[in-house]
Parts: structure tokens; sequence; C-alpha cells
């Protein structure tokens, strides 16, 4: 089945935010922020600004009735700054007016006058300063110090990953809407409508049951809209409590990027010994998370650095630790992977710093430590259902790893300008979200009485194709034709506490959820018909839009089966709540199962380095994934391969800078460059590896959102193993992006 969206988007067809009919009296809505990333405000002067013509109210944290706090984890948040200001960037205050270009007239005509305090733009010089978000958090295996001693080998080092723009095509936004009685509706474009709920009704004083969120689709959302749309929906709400008018508030580009948080710049420091046989018997990592000015979500970001610090290794001693730095960046969040890729950078360049310092190829030494069967991670889950070594050397064989090593041998003997290199980057992602509690859902289905159906869930169709894999799970269980089901939005006053759609686990969650809904409603429907056929209920089955008896087909149609159970008065809708089983955590001790299942896989990755200009292509990927029983194999390739170019993007070209006053530099995409057609690899294949997937997933379909991210990080270690062809002074560092610029002093370093 195709993405049930494709006809809409190709057309032009599928509604945002921005394409909603306003009502008559709409009013727009803009953000005032900080031109300071850290300071007192000592005056800011609306006057001028509030005599324009058609500007109609301009809020600041004055006008909040409920609390002035957005925070989820931590209370660290206010919506409006009150009088300090801790980003450049933050909200200051919110100006309603007739239309965009009044509000935009308006805000250039507001002054304020701030007094500096010292800025920390990067999580280093906040370590040295004290300046942290919460208190550090450590996982442990074994006795990392007694390991060391009886290694052949230590090596420590340091490394840096940069953070990324998210980058989602639809910008943040929301348009509010006044009911009767106070009530207000939101249609906010964000994974996590509860979320925005919650907090609306928190800002304005009000009960949640006042706050209704729609969310019909999102052009993306990356993690970028699972904490951060939250704001500018809850400013169109207080301005809606105020104003009795509806108010929208999209952001456009430019002050998307400055005002929204990114994903976590990390500063890394290891140590990793091993044996002369080449196994890692011990790792130790501090992580410095730059969180940015509030915690936002980058406790549980943190959190997930350290389940995956040591990848699809098993490393018998770990010792590892994460410190949320509390900087003057806009609070940085969530972003595909969730500190994932963060944390196996590090231990990938551990790996890479061994094999160069042993002289060994840094394959052997990933080879000789890939996770088997029963083996412990560091939070005390034990592997299951292990793929490590099933991808790495089905990887290794069917795209015959030899060959290609081969290949770039010789061309790298033939050329001298041009060099290639090879990197190969096994994965292994958790999936469940980390703090046990978020994993649950719902969905309620109604089979209306002409036989159609609608299904609503939690989940928030952001591009994913997750609407389309819950329409697949409805239909199987129902047996009737796609046509028959609509997916509904998703809103609040149908599903009720919502987790975000995150953590790669929206599908597994909610279609959990319509499968127990859709096997209530057939288990109903059975017993009507086995009535009427005289048979049991077990020998009903619905196939083809019929009923089927004993696996005939008989001749009473499903909308038939239909109208007979609404004339017996059977119900016919459903709510359904899906829990994941067995997980569970004790942050106490830092142990437990907090994941369903891992998904594995492996890639290879080909990149020619032009070694005149420091500019190269990436010439191949080759993928081994674990989509375990895919639902869906078009939809899931594509998340592949979109997630594959995310993460190269994040590794190779995608540079955020600030500068020492805590300005973002790379603000728009004149500075800052995503991958496009000339820089994604030429070619990309995908072979599923064969699985048997886990019983948690949605019909055995493995998660598949955020684990191929970090097949990206393959393209870092493949550029850097051509800049070594090249130049063999050439120092391994470990700073990502690997920019051209760095790539040229690489390869010319040291000579
Ligand atoms: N969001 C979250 C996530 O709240 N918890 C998680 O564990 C998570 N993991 C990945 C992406 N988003
Ligand atoms: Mo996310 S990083 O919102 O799954």
């Amino acid at each position: 089945m195709k993405n049930i969206d494709s006809f809409t988007h190709v057309r032009g067809e599928s509604l945002f935010v921005n394409d909603l009919i306003l009502r008559h009296d709409a009013l727009f809505g803009l953000c005032f922020d900080s031109p300071k990333a850290h300071g007192k405000i000592k005056s800011v002067d609306y006057s001028v600004a509030e005599a324009v013509e058609g500007v109609v109210k301009i809020f600041t944290y004055k006008d909040v009735l409920g609390e002035n706090q957005i925070g989820g984890i931590i209370q660290d948040e206010p919506l409006w700054a009150e009088d300090e200001v801790h980003f450049w960037g933050q909200p200051i205050a919110f100006i309603v007016a007739e239309s965009d270009a009044i509000a935009k007239k308006a805000r250039s005509l507001i002054s304020i006058e701030i007094e500096d305090l010292p800025v920390i733009t990067t999580a280093k010089q906040a370590k040295e300063k004290g300046s942290f978000i919460n208190a550090p958090r450590s996982f442990n295996l074994g006795d990392t110090k007694a390991a060391f001693e009886d290694c052949d080998y230590v090596f420590s080092g340091e490394t840096f990953s940069n953070g990324q723009e998210h980058l989602y095509l639809e910008t943040q936004g929301c348009y509010a809407v006044p009911l009767e009685n106070g009530n207000i509706k939101l249609t906010s474009s964000t994974q996590g409508p509860t979320q925005v709920q919650k907090t609306a009704a928190r800002v304005l004083g009000v009960p949640m049951h006042k706050i209704e969120v729609d969310v019909i689709r999102l052009g993306g959302g990356f993690g970028g809209k699972e904490d951060q749309a939250t704001p500018w929906a809850v400013m169109t709400a207080v301005a809606v409590q105020h104003l009795n008018r509806p108010v929208k508030y999209m952001l456009n580009r430019h002050d998307d990027m400055r005002m929204t948080g990114k994903r976590h710049p990390y500063s890394s420091f290891y140590k990793i010994g091993l044996t002369k046989d080449l196994k890692i018997k011990a790792f130790e990592a501090e992580f410095l998370q730059n969180a940015g000015a509030a915690a936002d979500l980058s406790p549980a970001i943190a959190e997930r650095t350290l389940f995956h610090a040591t990848n699809s290794y098993f490393v018998p001693n770990v010792s590892t630790t994460v410190l949320s730095c509390k900087t003057n960046l806009p609070p940085n969040t969530a972003f595909r992977g969730f500190g994932g890729p963060q944390g196996m950078f590090v231990i990938e360049s551990a790996i890479a710093e061994a094999a160069e310092k042993m002289g060994v190829n840094r394959r052997s030494i990933q080879e000789a430590n890939l996770l088997d069967e029963d083996d412990a991670f560091s939070y005390g889950q034990i592997a299951k259902q292990a793929e490590a070594r099933s991808s790495w050397f089905s990887a290794k064989e069917k795209f015959e790893l030899e060959t290609l090593e081969a290949a770039v041998k010789i061309f790298n003997e033939k050329n001298k300008w041009k060099k290639q290199g090879i990197a190969l980057m096994p994965i292994c992602f958790g999936i469940s979200f980390t703090n046990t509690p978020m994993n649950h859902a719902r969905a309620l289905i109604h089979i209306y009485q002409d036989g159609s159906v609608g299904v609503s869930t939690g989940a928030v169709e952001m591009g994913q194709s997750v609407n389309t894999k819950m329409l697949q799970v409805a239909q199987s269980i129902l047996g009737i034709s796609a046509d028959k089901l609509k997916i509904e939005t998703t809103n609040t006053t149908r599903v009720a506490n919502t987790s975000p759609s995150a953590a790669s686990s929206t599908a597994d969650l909610n279609g959990k959820a319509v499968e127990m809904a859709c096997n209530a409603l057939i288990g109903r429907l059975s017993t009507v018909a086995a009535k009427e056929f005289l048979v049991l209920e077990k020998e009903i089955s619905f196939q083809e839009d019929m009923v089927f008896v004993n696996g005939k087909k008989s001749d009473l149609t499903w909308e038939d089966l239909v109208m007979k159970a609404m004339l017996q008065r059977v119900a016919l809708s459903e709510n359904a709540h899906y829990a994941t089983p067995i997980i569970n955590f004790d942050k106490t001790k830092e142990k437990g199962h907090p994941f369903a299942y891992h998904v594995y896989g492996t890639a290879i990755t080909t990149v020619t380095v032009d070694c005149l200009r420091g500019i190269y292509e990436i010439d191949w990927v080759k993928i081994v994934h674990d989509f375990g029983k895919s639902m869906n194999m078009g939809i899931d390739l594509g998340q592949v391969e979109g997630a594959l170019a995310q993460g190269i993007g994040w590794m190779t070209l995608e540079e955020i800078a600030y500068n020492e006053e805590g300005r973002l530099l790379s603000n728009a995409l004149s500075t800052y460059k995503v991958p496009d057609i000339f820089s994604a690899p030429k070619t990309i294949e995908t072979i599923p590896l064969e699985t048997e997937g886990s019983e948690l997933a949605i019909k055995k379909s493995k998660a598949v959102g955020e684990p191929p991210l970090m097949y990206g990080i393959g393209t870092y270690f493949a550029i850097q193993e051509a800049v070594k062809a090249f130049n063999p002074n050439y120092e391994l560092k470990f700073h990502a992006p690997f920019t051209p610029e760095k790539v040229l002093m690489g390869l010319y370093e040291g000579s």
C-alpha cells in the first residue's frame, strides 16, 4: 500500500496549519524575542509599537493568568521572559495584530535595554563554571578501574559533535480559535498534542478540558516539535483567552531557526582499553551535553546517550557519565536519535583511535566486539534476538566487502589526487521511551452503520506515514477494503493523555491499540454472524468485505452484518488502551529492562575525496537492516533513506555556528547547508535482514524512524580513511561535522 497521503500531497491538497480557512475575525501573532543571550532586562518600550494602527495588543508575562511556566521535565522555562533573558531569541512578548505585516512592523518599533551578563556558549565553559541543568547520571557495569590494569592497550581522547537544525519543511505554528464558555481549540503543528493541551491549561490557569488540540498532519517534525511546538501554541491560546478572537501564528524560517533549540552539541572524553586480540575490555566516557538555557528534554536525551554509549558492542566493563550543561543557547531539544547518535559517535571514535594506534583496521576491532545473544548492556538489559553479528556478517557477505575493499585499494594506488575510504557502521537502537510511564497509547474506532469506519489514535502523522500503517493494521483485522477506512485527525477530545509521537514507537504503541480495538469489534460482530449462520464464533472470519464461515465466503456482506448488529443494539465503537508489557527501569540503580526490543543493522559506506579541493562525494551506502517483518517496505525504505541522509548531513555538512555573544550565525539556508541531491549518496542499497521480528513490534514490523540515522556516522570514518590515505601524517580528529574545510586542512596538515 502506498502512503495514503500520496495523492493529496502531490496535488497540493493536503491540509497543514497554514492551509486552514481562517475565521473572518482572525488576528495574527508574532514573537518579540531577546536580542541578547544573557542579561537583565532594564526596560522595554512597547508604546510606539502599540500605537501602530492595527496592533490589537502586545502580550507579556504580565498577561499570564495561570503560571508563566512551560518546563516539562524541570520547571525552569518561562513562556515569556520576566526580568532576565537567558538566550538570544528567547520570547519576551507576543504582538497580536490585524495582519502579519502590521505585527512585523510593530516588532521593529519595540526598544529594549538589557544589561549584559556573562555568556556561556559551550558545554566545556559551562562545566568549568559549574553551570548544570541537573545532577549527572552514570551507568556502570563491571569494574573499569581493575579492567584497565589488565589491558594491553589503553587510549583516551576527546570528541565533539555539533548540533543540527531540524529544518522541518513546515515551520512551527498554531491557529487558535475561541469556542463558547472560554473553551479554546488549538490546531497545532505538534508531535505532542497532550503536551500542548497541558501546558496551555497551566499557563491560562484553566482545566485541561477547556483546551482542545487538533493535529491534522505535520510537514516534518524530527523531534523539533516534540516539546518545542508548545510555546507558540500557548501564546496564541493566551491571546484568545484575552481577546476572544482567533489568533494564528506561523513562524517564518528565520525566526524559527533563531528561536528554537536543535540537536545537542556534545563534547566528550573517552578512555578505551583493549587486549592484544582486539577485545574491548573497558570503556569510560564523560559526555558534556550542551543543553542550552533550560532543561526542555535534555535530561531524557542525556539518558539515551548513556543507553547507547556502547552501540552494538559488548563491553564487560563500562563507566559512563553524562552532564547536562546549562549554557546561553536556545534550549536544545529532541532530534531523531535523541542523544543516541552522540553517544555512538564517541565509541566509534574511540575504536578508530585504538585501531590507528594499534596499527590494525578499524573494522577488525568493531567485528571482534559485536554483541552476541545474551550479552548484557551496561543498563542491565540482556540482548535477545541480537542481530549485531548477523547484520554485520550478512552485510560483509551480501555486498562482498573484500571486493569493495580491493577496489578502494586499487583506486587509491591509481589516483594521486583522489582518494577513497570505506567504513562499516553497525547500529543498535533501543525501542521504547526510556521513561517507562510514557509507553502507552489508545485508539478509538467507530464502525458507522453503513459499514464505513473511522479510526482515531494518539499517533501524529508527520510524513513518516504512520496513518498508512494504522490503516493497514485496521484493514487486516477487519477484512475490509481501504476505502471503507478513514484515519481521523489526532485530537485530544477523542484520544486523551497521549505520549508524543516520538521514540520511533508511534506505530508500535498506537498500532497495538488499534489492533486491540479491532479485535474487540470483530469479536462482537462474530457473535452476530455466528447466530445468523448457527455456527460457533470461531468459525466466522472476515475478508474481502464479506463474512466467511469456516473459511468459505458466505453471501453476507460486511455492510449487512454491520446493519444487523446495529439493529440488535450491539456496540459498534471501541476504545482500546495498550501499554508495553515487560519494560521497567529503576533510576536509583540505573538498571532494568527499558526497551521492548532493539533494532540492528550494518551500513558500508564509500566516499571519494578530492584531495586538491577537500570536497568529497559519497559513492554508495549499502545497508543490511533489521526491519523485523516489515508491514510496508516502501514506507520503511523511505525511513531508512531519509534517516541516512539526515545522519550524513549531521556528520558532514550541517554546521551550526554561534558567535561568542551567543548569536546564531547559521540562521538561514544561505549559511546552513543540508544535504541536497549532490551531497546525498549516489546509490543507497538496503537489504532486509531475515529475522523473526519482535512480538512487541506491531505485526512484528520493527520500529524504523530513528535507528537508520546512525548509519550516517559511517560517512565520517570513511572520509577519515580517505584523508589518511592521502596524508599519512594526518592525526585523527573526532570533530563533527567533517566539512570540506576540515578535510582540506587534514589533507595538508603536517606537510
Ligand atoms: N522522546 C522521549 C524520545 O520523550 N523519550 C525517548 O526515550 C525518546 N527517544 C527517542 C526519541 N524521542
Ligand atoms: Mo523524537 S527525537 O521526537 O522521536
